[in-house]
């Protein structure tokens, strides 16, 4: 049944029971050459990955760990907009298994409660002469973990902790999948203006003051706005206006 509803472009899932990192595998991959779409999913990740070093806990049969090889037809500048797209795909296809609002945070948060859900990274496969061969996009959701170690108490939550009820994860998957296909689509043929607008509408940070770090540097302001290219624009409290293509925020800064 799950066949039937996994769209033709995921028809080649590799599952594994380990990994170390679903994205290092679709990498090898996709350097190898695997055609558009292909997956690798796996039941825990000995090593998974955040951004900037950075590791994802993947509590082994409790949360979805995947990783999707696109090959778009696309200029490199764009391929921001593949996080963001995942992004709100993702957070669409979770709506239905929570009452309350699941939200994105810039770059890549999937936020339910003010603790994060799930995170996103994508990565560029540099093909040689330094053309892009393709983006891996690796999405992380905690599904039914029932507590997290405690360095992540804090800031980690799962569905089954905000909401009580242990939804199937391959029925999350399959939603999550079939809306990847939706937004990628549209992306390709509408360009990136749709999937920005519903960014925006996805994300409660637009209007709300945020701390912003960028290595050692720190600015304060307002989230005013997304540009074309998934830059998240500040009003700085100098009063300039300024994109920022990376960096770590915080909402509400005291
Ligand atoms: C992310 O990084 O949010 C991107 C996470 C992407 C994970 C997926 S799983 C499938 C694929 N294969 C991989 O190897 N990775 C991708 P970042 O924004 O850097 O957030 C990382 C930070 O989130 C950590 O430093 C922790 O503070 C926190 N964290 C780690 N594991 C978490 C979890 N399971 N749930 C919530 N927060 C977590």
């Amino acid at each position: 049944q799950r066949q039937r509803q996994t769209p033709r472009w995921a028809r080649q899932i590799i599952a594994h029971d380990e990994l170390e990192s679903t994205n290092d595998l679709a990498k090898k991959l996709l350097a190898d050459g695997a055609e558009e779409g292909t997956l690798v999913l796996a039941d825990t990740q000995t090593r998974g990955k955040g951004r900037l070093g950075r590791s994802w806990f993947s509590e082994k049969g409790t949360g979805l760990y995947f990783s999707l090889i696109l090959k778009p037809a696309l200029p490199r500048e764009q391929h921001p907009s593949l996080t963001l797209m995942a992004a709100v795909a993702t957070v669409e296809a979770l709506q239905p298994f929570s009452p309350h609002p699941i939200t994105l945070k810039w770059p890549n948060d999937i936020l339910l409660n003010q603790r994060k859900l799930g995170g996103i990274l994508s990565e560029q496969v540099l093909a040689p002469g330094d053309t892009v061969s393709g983006v891996v996009v690796g999405i992380g959701i905690n599904v039914n973990q029932t507590r997290f170690p405690e360095e992540l108490a804090a800031v980690a939550t799962s569905l089954y902790i905000e909401t009580r009820e242990q939804p199937e994860r391959s029925d999350i998957f399959s939603f999550i999948i079939n809306y990847l296909y939706k937004y990628y689509q549209i992306l390709l043929e509408d360009g990136a203006s749709p999937i920005l607008s519903r960014w925006r509408q996805n994300s409660r940070m637009l209007g709300s003051s945020i701390l912003l770090r960028q290595g050692a540097e720190t600015h304060t302001g307002v989230a005013i706005d997304l540009d074309a290219a998934g830059r998240l624009v500040v009003r700085l409290n100098s009063g300039e206006v300024r994109a920022f293509d990376g960096g770590e925020v915080t909402l509400h800064p005291g």
